[in-house]
């Protein structure tokens, strides 16, 4: 190869032929083979391509071996110690799909030619450390949920057909590196908006999937609204075959029954994901005031509802019946609810006084309590009285301190913690330019770079890095309606807000993510992921 020798960038090192193309940022860098020396400049006789590593979300740290790869063979077994959970088989169901190969799973075994899984207290919680080289791969965390986490990582490593859901030829080969990672924030969520329009247990699950890959490990479900309320309740069975009957748009709706919710969490747990149920009110109420006349102030029962406007409904605040309900129905979410944590709810209650939103606020904490669990609502709840412990999800669009941030102060004054999802940075249905055929623009319009380009502990004042409890990108469903639709407005912005809840944030830059970014478009069209192709990352020709 003529020319000058290529330095590294970041350390003026000269590389040697094998790390030449891997420094350029170019997709593939050159590994020899076996016993092939290589010289500077001097391209080695027999190699293959194998990819540079190109991982979303960011490791904390990783380091490339230069002339290091594993290669995938027949011979490759899993070796899953005891204590690691579901990520070998999740990991043997993925390489046996699209290479054909039988993957084994064993609970011993050698680790030479092997992908070895291990629990060991050198790490805790989400952590991991991922080797992989010539003779080996060796994945060990603190705990089940990091050896999950890491196989994500794993699987990025190799090439995007990995992803497919038939075999392909390979070779399957993933560059060496060595990896130390762990996340930022604890909670790394997406929204399912299952209200305005309902999805099926298999499209959940398909999303459940797909954020998966992403170390996304919180899943909250919008299960009721104005269109539609969406679970069974025992003793209230008119919330689901009546008020659930419908959707946006006026379409059939339909709800889950407690089996079909309890499946969704089960799916949802084998990957580590946490489901957070949310029943909204006071305001988003209409499905329910339709279902049962004594519901209403008025005893009148509203018509069902299927426009997309909000802000009109409210639960009776002075009503007892209103929290007899909601102890039912949070009583019942709780027993059926692993997780920590109930979303009451609590945005654009504009048909409720001041003083009965903080009524209802100071109500409904102490039932969400009574059942074991920790509050979650939209920001307004930091204007009443809210139990320490509780989490505000802020959702305004404005920053610093700005009106709408008050209430996000007001809530950590309580001792809250916070999640971020300010809409004209972290909501899926926004549109991302004005040509986009799906979702609204009411909080702006944002491409990928908007949703990548924000820091969570500093967009409000008064919240800071010790405030934040994590990110979560809600995915609002009065225009979603299909996979290809959620699809589309979830990919490719899901996975920067990932990267924001996992990586480091001096680890984060837009030019970097951008180009690992672009990395995952083939692997998406592998999943047939019905993706949105931004002008802004540059894209492979696959
Ligand atoms: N705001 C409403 C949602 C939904 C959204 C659509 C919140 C917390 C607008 N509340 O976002 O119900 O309609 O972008």
């Amino acid at each position: 190869m003529a020319g000058p020798p290529l330095t590294d960038s970041k350390h003026g090192r000269v590389l040697s032929g094998r790390r030449v193309l891997a420094a350029t940022g170019a997709a593939t860098a050159l590994v020899c083979a076996p016993g092939v020396p290589a010289t500077a400049g001097q391209l080695p006789a027999s190699t293959h391509a194998v990819a540079a590593p190109r991982v979303v979300p960011a490791p904390a740290s990783l380091r490339t071996l230069p002339g290091v790869s594993f290669t995938l063979t027949r011979k490759t077994k899993i070796v899953a110690r005891p204590g690691s959970g579901t990520a070998g088989g999740y990991l043997a169901g993925i390489l046996r799909r699209s290479t054909g190969y039988p993957i084994p799973v064993t609970g011993a075994g050698g680790s030479r030619g092997a992908i070895s899984l291990v629990v060991s207290r050198h790490e805790k919680g989400e952590a991991y450390h991922l080797a992989v080289t010539k003779a080996s791969v060796r994945l060990e965390a603190g705990s089940a949920e990091g050896l999950f986490r890491g196989v994500q990582t794993l699987r990025q490593l190799l090439p995007p057909a990995i992803e497919s859901p038939t075999v392909k030829p390979g070779p399957w080969t993933m560059p060496g590196v060595e990896v130390a990672d762990s996340p930022r924030f604890a909670w790394r969520g997406t929204m399912l908006d299952v209200a305005r329009h309902f999805f099926t247990i298999q499209q959940v699950e398909r999303y459940i999937d797909q954020a998966a890959l992403y170390k996304i490990n919180t899943l909250h479900l919008h299960l009721s609204d104005d269109q539609g309320w969406r679970i069974a309740i025992d003793g209230w069975p008119r919330l689901a075959t009546y008020g659930g009957s419908t959707a946006v748009g006026g379409g059939k709706g339909g709800h889950y029954t407690q089996a079909d919710y309890t499946a969704i969490v089960r799916y949802a747990a084998a990957r580590y994901m946490t489901i957070v149920p949310e029943i909204d009110g006071p305001g988003h109420t209409n499905a329910a005031l339709a279902s049962y006349a004594q519901l209403n102030c008025d005893g009148k029962a509203p018509p069902l509802y299927t426009g997309t406007d909000v802000g009109f409904s409210s639960w009776c605040i002075a009503k007892p019946v209103t929290y007899e309900l909601l102890n039912d129905v949070l009583g019942q979410l709780a027993r059926l609810t692993p997780g920590p944590y109930l979303h009451i709810g609590g945005d654009e209650a504009h048909s409720t006084t001041a003083a009965d939103y903080a009524t209802f606020i100071e109500k409904v904490g102490p039932i969400v309590g009574k059942y074991g669990k920790k509050m979650v609502g939209w920001n307004e709840i930091g204007a009443a009285k809210i139990p320490p412990g509780s989490v505000a999800q802020y959702w305004n669009t404005a920053k610093g301190s700005e009106g709408g941030t008050q209430t996000a102060r007001d809530a950590v004054a309580q001792g809250a913690k916070v999640v971020m999802s300010p809409a004209n940075h972290a909501y899926l249905d926004m549109k991302y330019d004005q040509s986009t055929p799906l979702g609204q623009d009411w909080a702006g319009l944002i491409e990928v770079r908007d949703s990548y380009e924000w820091d969570p502990a500093t967009l409000v004042d008064g919240v800071t890095e010790k405030d934040v409890l994590g990110v979560e990108a809600p995915l609002w469903s009065e225009t979603i309606v299909t996979n290809d639709n959620i699809d589309y407005m979830t990919f490719p912005r899901l996975p920067a807000i990932a990267e924001i809840g996992w990586s480091p944030q001096a680890r984060r830059s837009w030019d970097d993510f951008r180009v690992r970014l672009a990395a995952q478009g083939p692997r998406w069209s592998a999943m047939s992921v019905n993706f949105y192709r931004s002008p802004q990352v540059p894209w492979p020709a696959s």
